[in-house]
């Protein structure tokens, strides 16, 4: 899973993007090129699994960052489209929002001002993407090419949204080929949003006003909120994991914010986890709460998907009642799932196929 990281200039996304993926990226202000980076997902129910499961590596899933230098107020296409490009491919957005004081350099709080601003950067910038690749389809679409028809017919929707000053992700009524062609022009409106309220040290549960703001600002158009202290949770990052544990628990927190920052995206994307296990490895792979068996398997190998015969699954809930694979069995917990079969989270799956 990959998010691309975008906010107004200084609001804290490469302080965001260290503490989440424990890199190092300079935070000097006015940088062009991207930082790239994994976090692992943390997931109490991967730990049960390898504590009841025999194995000698254990894998998390992991999410892909991408955080862009800052998009600025009044900005134009030209000056984000080139930014922007780095985010076209990514599967979600965390719009990263000031909600701690920077008086200093003389920006007051308000969060819904800079998510507008930002927002309106964006839309300026898929309109001349929409635009451009409409320019494109229109010749083969009046000479009958049924494929550029579709895609024309898709982009000038899409425009319709845009030149209304409102995000393509408005658009709720997509065919699931309309689906494919637009997220193909990777348009970044068209991507779902978490919202990350960077809180100051002075706000680290995210109760402050701002915050509150930011939550129903999201609520009200379909996104997440999160609050994070983005500098805390450098520091924090730098930490070896005892003294990590001792301070967030001094602070109040239950966990690092990659935890709630994972979480969102998993929920706006309507991803479900499931695991694999063997003597070599357990690991966790997001896929799409609505895939079939056969499409988990296609996360885990093409060929498994390709030669699916079935799965064998058991929830993580119940390796924790009988302790192991085998007492599952025996207890006839083991379900057996097949090609027409929907996934379930949380489940630990075998495949079997034959290629
Ligand atoms: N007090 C406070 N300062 C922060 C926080 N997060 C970032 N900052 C400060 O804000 C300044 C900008 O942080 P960056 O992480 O570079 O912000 P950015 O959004 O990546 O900025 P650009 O890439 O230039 O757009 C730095 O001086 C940070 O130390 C925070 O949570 N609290
Ligand atoms: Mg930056």
């Amino acid at each position: 899973m990959e998010c691309g990281i975008v906010g107004l200039p200084g609001a804290g996304k490469t302080t965001l993007f260290n503490a989440l993926t424990g890199g190092h990226a300079s935070i000097v202000p006015g940088a062009s090129k991207p930082n790239v980076g994994v976090a692992p997902v943390p997931d109490p129910r991967l730990a049960l699994v390898a504590k009841y499961v025999e194995t000698r590596k254990v894998t998390p899933a992991t999410i892909t960052l991408v955080d862009i230098p800052g998009i600025d107020a009044g900005g134009g296409a030209a000056k984000a489209g080139p930014l922007l490009s780095h985010v076209r491919q990514v599967d979600a957005i965390c719009q990263v929002v000031r909600c701690f004081d920077d008086s200093g350099a003389g920006r007051s709080i308000d969060p819904i001002r800079d998510i507008e601003t930002l927002e309106i950067e964006l839309i300026l910038a898929d309109l001349q993407l929409a635009e451009s690749a409409l320019d494109k389809a229109a010749r083969p679409a009046r000479s009958g090419d049924a494929d550029a028809k579709a895609r024309a017919a898709v982009l000038e929707k899409a425009l319709e949204a845009l030149n209304d000053s409102r995000p393509v992700r408005t658009i709720t009524d997509w065919s699931q080929p309309q689906q494919a062609i637009i997220s193909s022009y990777g348009l970044v409106t068209a991507k779902r949003v978490l919202y990350v309220a960077n809180v100051g040290e002075d706000d680290l549960a995210g109760e402050s006003e701002p915050v509150e703001l930011v939550r129903s600002h999201a609520a009200s158009s379909g996104g997440e909120a999160v609050a994070v202290s983005g500098k805390l949770e450098a520091e924090l990052a730098e930490l070896d994991e005892a003294d990590r544990l001792e301070m967030l628990e001094a602070l109040g927190l239950t966990e690092p914010a990659i935890g709630p920052v994972a979480r969102g995206v998993c929920r706006l994307l309507g991803l479900a986890v499931f695991y694999t296990t063997s003597p070599k490895e357990i690991r966790a792979w997001t896929v799409s709460a609505q895939a079939t068996a056969p499409q988990a398997a296609g996360v885990v190998h093409s060929d498994m998907q390709r030669g699916f015969i079935r799965a064998e699954c058991y929830s993580v809930d119940d390796l924790v009642q009988h302790e192991s694979e085998k007492a599952i069995r025996a207890a006839g917990r083991l379900r057996t799932v097949g090609k027409n079969s929907c996934i379930r989270d949380g489940d630990v799956m075998r495949f079997l196929f034959s290629v």
